[in-house]
């Protein structure tokens, strides 16, 4: 840190000593703290538009509440940076994300000051009733606030909470931080709802102005603002959640860190669940960001005075990329082809989608379960949705899945990006589990895709087989083979068998096939790529016991129930003992760091993979001369 650029941040090591600074220099506080993210998020990238909108609300919050003692939850996480600042992380910013730096999102395990862990949307209303209810069962003299976006909001976890909440004599504040936007334009009648609430041309200008920024034109200055707190002018609007049982104070502008200040004093004292709009911009400070927060809401790095991304040689298309045409191919085809998204359209590669056939393309909000049985009844009636949908976010749509689309049988295509190791985004966000917690579902189809034209024609196969089905993608570029152009329908169940070797055969997963290639070719071991995980090539499981002394099973998937799993079910039901090796990410979580760094940590880049397995059959257990065949090594630890 330019300690000469942060007068007044560079003494602040925690909110305590936040608060001893006289209120009239809180603004420049607020000031130095967004310099300070423009300044270190450029260097190796991060969420950036959201915590650039919170920082008046952090520097507040901070300021008025005693954290820790009294507790404050942040939604999602992604706008915590300032938050992480200010409680004796300042330093350590520039290598969030990175292996070993900090976390992505408010981890309790890092800091007392990260009151609850997040990643995943709109937990932090229940979170904070829990402690709520915690804290009135030993009288403890606590305050619970929690800061949530009008994105996360819509979710369906979060009315769940305000239903409780509502009904609950407990002291919490909400802080809505309505900014218009989730990670594209707030979609549906909650964003609508609020903007109702904006009397005042002030508020309705900002949203317009979001509107104009998305649209190419520059955002209005921010002098539009009043500097008074609104409060007073518009609290006697009586709202939904003021129905539900919260007491609505707001809107009030969300960058007015005096007029939050004083406001939140107030509400401190105030008993009973409450709720303070904040009206705030994405992107706040940072022209870049304001005019198109999209983009901005998690860049890499770049050149911080001229907002230029920092280039990234490419290397071919990403999964998602190849996933993103091959579905506007298949929808040129087909008009029953309609496209899904919890709130991802940018990840999921749906923008040109969105583009080409905006009335078959629909941005639900962050809601999977919505997603997932809205699809289910598109489907009933002669639709063919596809849910574009990360790995880890399709956990929360795991009822949906089985109840309303497997038992009924119904023709929905999931496309589940970021299954296996992403990275950055941490242990919230690895795509470990979708193998395991599909692969017990009964009438799914389930592939894994070794390179890009595979995903591609997985799709069009998912598209084709009348049953549910799910293609499952890693984050990233594949192995870098020519996209054929034309759409084929693979055979269900039926794996291909890459090379024929001795001794060991190895049944790859997905990318675990590129992964093995060369050490198969270099140990002349045998390599199948199985594809598909269900139904499972039984057949040619059963060959290779017969043909081989040892199988090796690698997936990027947890060990647990996944897919090497499946092949261990097969020999046993066969009555088949042999040496197993099941390669997968090991039973724990894995934290944030480069995707490489992730695959490392669990066994599965591959030179882990290379040492693992040659070491495994060098120890006897899977070599091709004589090692035992025993039942006792399938599942073998990693140790070996
Ligand atoms: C369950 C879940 N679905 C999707 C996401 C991905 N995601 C992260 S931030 C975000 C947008 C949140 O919008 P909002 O709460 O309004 O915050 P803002 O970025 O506008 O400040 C989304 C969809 C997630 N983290 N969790």
């Amino acid at each position: 840190m330019n300690t000469a650029n942060y007068p007044l941040l560079r003494t602040i090591d925690s909110p305590a000593d936040l608060r001893l600074l006289p209120a009239n220099l809180l603004e420049q506080v607020a000031s130095e703290l967004r310099s300070y993210l423009i300044d270190t998020v450029s260097q190796n990238g991060g969420h950036f538009a959201a915590g650039l909108g919170a920082v008046e609300l952090a520097v507040a919050l901070h300021y008025v509440y005693q954290t820790p003692h009294d507790r404050l939850l942040w939604d999602v996480g992604h706008q915590a940076y300032p938050h992480k600042v200010l409680t004796g992380r300042r330093d350590r910013l520039r290598g969030i994300k990175l292996r070993g730096g900090l976390a992505p999102f408010p981890a309790r395990c890092e800091s007392e000051y990260d009151a609850f862990g997040v990643g995943h949307s709109s937990t932090s209303l229940s979170a904070a009733l829990g402690m709520a209810i915690a804290a009135a069962r030993t009288a403890m003299p606590r305050r619970i606030v929690v800061v949530i976006g009008d994105g996360a909001m819509s979710a369906g976890i979060a009315f769940e909470a305000l239903n409780h909440i509502g009904s609950m004599d407990l002291d919490i504040l909400v802080v809505l931080n309505d900014n218009d936007m989730s990670i594209s334009e707030a979609t549906g009648a909650f964003s609508n709802y609020l903007a109702r609430l904006l009397p005042d041309e002030r508020y309705t200008g900002i949203r317009r102005r979001g509107v104009r920024a998305l649209q190419g034109e520059s955002a209005a200055p921010a002098s539009e603002w009043g500097s008074e707190s609104l409060v007073h002018e518009t609290a006697r609007v009586r709202t939904l959640f003021d129905d539900m049982g919260l007491h609505y104070v707001g809107p009030t502008d969300g960058h007015n860190v005096d007029g939050l200040v004083a406001t939140l004093k107030t509400l401190r004292e105030t008993r009973g669940p409450q709720l303070l709009h904040v009206v705030t911009t994405k992107g706040k400070g940072y022209g870049p960001a304001e005019a198109d927060p999209i983009t901005w809401h998690a860049p890499g790095p770049f050149n911080a005075c001229t907002g230029v991304a920092v280039k990234e040689h490419s290397v071919g298309p990403t999964y998602t990329q190849v996933f993103a045409q091959s579905l506007i191919d298949c929808a040129q085809r087909d008009e029953r082809v309609v496209a899904i998204t919890p709130a991802m359209r940018e990840g999921s590669g749906l923008v040109e989608f969105s583009r080409r056939f905006p009335l078959r393309y629909f941005d639900v909000g962050i809601a999977e379960q919505h997603a997932v049985t809205v699809a289910a009844g598109m489907a009933c009636d002669g639709l063919k949705p596809v849910v574009a949908i990360y790995s880890t976010f399709l956990q929360r749509a795991y009822d949906q899945l089985i109840h309303d689309v497997a038992l009924q049988h119904l023709p929905v295509v999931f496309a589940i990006d970021r299954a296996g190791l992403v990275g950055g985004d941490g242990a919230t966000h690895q795509g470990s589990f979708d193998l395991t917690y599909l692969r017990c579902i009964p009438n799914l189809v389930i592939m894994a895709p070794a390179d890009e034209n595979e995903c591609r024609q997985m799709l069009h196969t998912a598209l084709c087989c009348h049953q549910p089905a799910a293609v499952r993608y890693p984050r990233g570029t594949g192995p870098g083979v020519p996209i054929e152009s034309h759409l084929s329908v693979y055979s269900i169940g039926k794996a291909e068998l890459r090379r024929t070797g001795r001794g060991t055969a190895i049944l790859a997963f997905g990318s675990m096939v590129s992964a093995c290639r060369a050490l198969a070719e270099a140990h002349d071991m045998t390599l199948v790529n199985m594809r598909f995980v269900k139904p499972l090539d039984e057949e040619i499981v059963l060959t290779l016991a017969a043909n081989h002394d040892a199988l090796v099973t690698a997936e990027e998937n947890v060990i647990a129930g996944g897919a090497g799993s499946a092949i261990n079910e097969v020999l046993l039901a066969a009555g088949i003992q042999m040496p197993v090796l099941n390669c997968g990410i090991p039973d724990r979580f894995i934290e944030h760091g480069a995707r490489n760094d992730c695959l490392r940590d669990a066994g599965l880049d591959r030179e882990s993979l290379e040492r693992r397995i040659t070491r495994w059959c060098q120890a006897g257990v899977g070599s091709t001369h004589g090692g035992p065949r025993a039942l006792h090594a399938i599942g073998r630890p990693a140790s070996l």
